[in-house]
């Protein structure tokens, strides 16, 4: 039995799932552990509606500042399952195949890239196919050193499906997407931070600690400025210049007019007035 992964002693559950484990503890790190480790956390139907409603959990529970996406065991995720999604939803006919592909787009993709808090995927092992979207789409990643990676596609006669292309397109080079979907050989996590498909790979045993000392800064961060950041990036890098530039100043007076602390106000008091911090060096404080 894999045992269960833990945030801290003060975890607490943030609903029940039979193919996801989601908590948060008293630092605001949500934890959300893709969770069917005798299949490598292979992404069924099942799952992927379960994700639907974890990522609401996690969305709607003002305990979570941060979202940490992982996978039990041995796993970060072996892609889609091709038993379950693949196989068994094609002997449902079209339209089972059309729900089968929304409810999987619909976290993997639209969900996650938009997410209104800051996440981090945390890749402890195998990584496939379809679990290249999720990976993507998620703010930051940190990968073991030794994570295994592959657009195994390929290699059991497709080409990769639903956004994982674009997906790669958006944060590799060309040169690198295309040797790895053309070959389907695996990658290590080590190479996968040299190509930017992660932000940095650390040895194994260090993962879990690096990855939220990552997560316990950004949840002790101003969480309006955050998501009127990361949406303002992610959303302004496909718009012409003069449309993000009226998009993200009315990111900007969003997150002023919308800030419970007024952070802005805070910061230049601190700086300006008290010289209590530089803010070129670190935060302001939230106290
Ligand atoms: N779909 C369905 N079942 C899977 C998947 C998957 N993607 N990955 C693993 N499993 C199942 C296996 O069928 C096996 O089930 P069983 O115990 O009931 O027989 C169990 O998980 C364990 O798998 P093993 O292959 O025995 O595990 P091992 O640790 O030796 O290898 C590895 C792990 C390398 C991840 C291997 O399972 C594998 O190659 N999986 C498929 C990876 C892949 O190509 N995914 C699809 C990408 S394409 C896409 O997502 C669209
Ligand atoms: C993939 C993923 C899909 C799919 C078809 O190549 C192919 C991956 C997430 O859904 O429907």
């Amino acid at each position: 039995m894999t045992p269960m992964p833990a945030t801290g002693a003060d975890a607490e559950p943030l609903g029940e799932w039979s193919t996801v484990l989601a908590e948060v503890d008293g630092a605001g790190v949500a934890l959300v552990t893709l969770n069917r480790p005798d299949k490598r956390n292979a992404m069924n139907p099942r799952l992927n509606e379960e994700m639907l409603d974890v990522l609401d959990a996690v969305e709607g529970d003002p305990r979570a500042r941060v979202l940490v996406l992982t996978g039990a065991g041995d796993a970060f995720s072996a892609g889609m399952d091709l038993k379950e999604y693949f196989r068994e939803v094609d002997a449902g006919g079209p339209i089972a195949r059309i729900r089968s592909r929304r409810s999987s787009n619909e976290w993997q993709y639209r969900r996650l890239m938009f997410f209104p808090k800051p996440t981090i995927a945390m890749v402890n092992g195998w990584c496939f196919g379809g679990a290249f979207t999720p990976l993507v789409a998620c703010d930051l990643a940190i990968a073991a050193e030794d994570a295994v990676f592959g657009l195994s596609e390929v290699n059991w006669g497709i080409p990769p499906g639903s956004v994982v292309s674009r997906a790669l397109a958006e944060v590799m080079p060309a040169r690198d997407a295309l040797y790895l979907i053309m070959t389907g050989k695996t990658f290590t996590g080590t190479e996968a931070a040299a190509m930017r498909l992660v932000n940095e790979a650390v040895p194994r045993d260090r993962l879990r600690a690096h990855t939220f000392e990552l997560a316990v800064h950004l949840a002790g961060m101003n969480q309006t400025v955050l998501e009127s950041a990361k949406t303002g990036f992610k959303r302004a890098r496909s718009m012409e210049w003069e449309v993000s530039e009226e998009y993200l100043y009315a990111k900007l007076d969003q997150s002023i007019a919308n800030d419970p602390e007024h952070g802005r106000e805070q910061g230049m008091r601190q700086f300006l007035d008290e010289k209590s911090f530089r803010p070129g060096l670190g935060p302001y404080s939230r106290a």
